[in-house]
C-alpha cells in the first residue's frame, strides 16, 4: 500500500499489507506539487528514513529515474540501502519525468542501453544481495506498444533486474494481461493497477506471474477524500459538533503517536 508519511504507513502496516510502496506521487501531492522530480531526493529519503522508523514490513522505495543518470542512480541506491528499504524501484524515462497517469503527459524514455547501465549500476552499488532491484518499463505508458515494452523489460533483466515492474494506465486489464501472457522470463512481475482496479488480486494471482502489486496512490486520495468532507462539514454547519462520527477519537492518534510510551519514559526518568 502507497504511504506519504510513516502515519499513513502506519496505518497501511495495521491494515495487513505486506509491504509499504514510498510513492513519489503521493510525497508530490502531499506537498502540492506535481509528480515531475520536483521533490528532491532529500526529501524522500527523509520520508522513507521516517517510514523505517515506525513500520516493521519491508519498504519497496520508489526512486523515479533514480534522480539522474546511472551514477545518481549508484548514489540513491547506497542511501536507500542504508535507509533500510527492502526494495527499490527505478523507471526507464528521462529525468526530470512527468507522472505516469495523465493524460496526454510527456512520456520519455531513455535508450535501452542507458537504462541497462543504471540496473547494472544499482546492483553494483547494492551491499546486501537480497535488496530486491526493480525495473520499471514506461513503455506502455509512453505508447510504444507491447513488443518494445517486452523486449525492453527482458533487456533489463539481462542487465540484472530482480523484477520487472510494467506500467499502463489504461482504463482495463487487457493491455497488462496481454503483456503477463507473454512474457517467459524467469523473474516475477510487479504491477501498479491503479487504472485498471477491475484487476483484483484474485485475477492477478490466477495469472501466475506477477510477484507484487502496488497499491499506487490510495493514501493521499482517501485522505484527500476525508479531509474534504470533514471541512466542508464543518463549513456548512458553522462547527465541529457534527464530525465527531467522522473523524479519529483523539485518543486513537495518542495511540498511533504511541503516547504510552513517553508516559512510561516520564514515569522512569523525570526525577
Ligand atoms: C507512484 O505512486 O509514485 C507511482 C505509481 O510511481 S504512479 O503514480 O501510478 O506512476
Ligand atoms: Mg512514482
Amino acid at each position: 500500500m502507497a504511504a506519504h508519511s510513516p502515519l499513513s504507513a502506519l496505518l497501511a502496516q495495521e491494515a495487513g499489507f505486506d509491504g509499504v510502496w514510498a510513492s513519489g506521487f503521493e510525497l508530490s501531492a502531499l506537498y502540492g506539487l506535481p509528480d515531475a522530480s520536483l521533490v528532491t531526493m532529500s526529501q524522500h529519503l527523509d520520508m522513507t528514513r521516517a517510514i523505517a522508523a515506525r513500520t516493521s514490513i519491508p519498504i519497496v522505495a520508489d526512486l523515479d529515474t533514480g534522480f539522474g543518470n546511472a551514477v545518481n542512480l549508484f548514489h540513491a541506491i547506497e542511501e536507500y540501502e542504508r535507509a533500510g528499504v527492502a526494495a527499490l524501484v527505478v523507471e526507464d524515462k528521462t529525468f526530470p519525468k512527468m507522472t505516469s497517469l495523465v493524460t496526454d503527459g510527456r512520456q520519455e524514455l531513455v535508450r535501452t542501453a542507458e537504462f541497462q547501465g543504471k540496473i547494472a549500476a544499482a546492483r553494483d552499488a547494492r551491499k546486501n544481495p537480497d535488496l530486491v532491484i526493480i525495473a520499471r518499463t514506461e513503455a506502455l505508458i509512453a505508447g510504444l506498444g507491447l513488443d518494445e515494452a517486452l523486449s525492453r523489460a527482458a533487456a533489463y533483466v539481462v542487465a540484472g533486474a530482480d523484477m520487472i515492474l510494467v506500467h499502463s494506465k489504461r482504463k482495463t486489464p487487457d493491455e497488462v494481461e496481454s503483456f503477463v501472457r507473454a512474457w517467459t522470463q524467469p523473474v516475477p512481475l510487479v504491477i501498479v493497477p491503479t487504472s485498471y482496479p477491475a484487476m483484483d488480486e484474485a485475477r492477478i494471482r490466477s495469472l501466475g506471474k506477477i510477484g507484487m502489486t502496488i497499491y499506487g496512490n490510495h493514501a493521499v486520495r482517501a485522505a484527500v477524500a476525508a479531509m474534504r468532507d470533514v471541512f466542508a462539514r464543518i463549513r456548512r454547519d458553522g462547527g465541529a459538533h457534527q464530525v465527531q462520527d467522522l473523524i479519529a477519537p483523539v485518543e486513537e492518534i495518542f495511540r498511533l503517536q504511541r503516547m504510552d510510551e513517553l508516559a512510561a519514559r516520564e514515569k522512569a526518568y523525570l526525577r
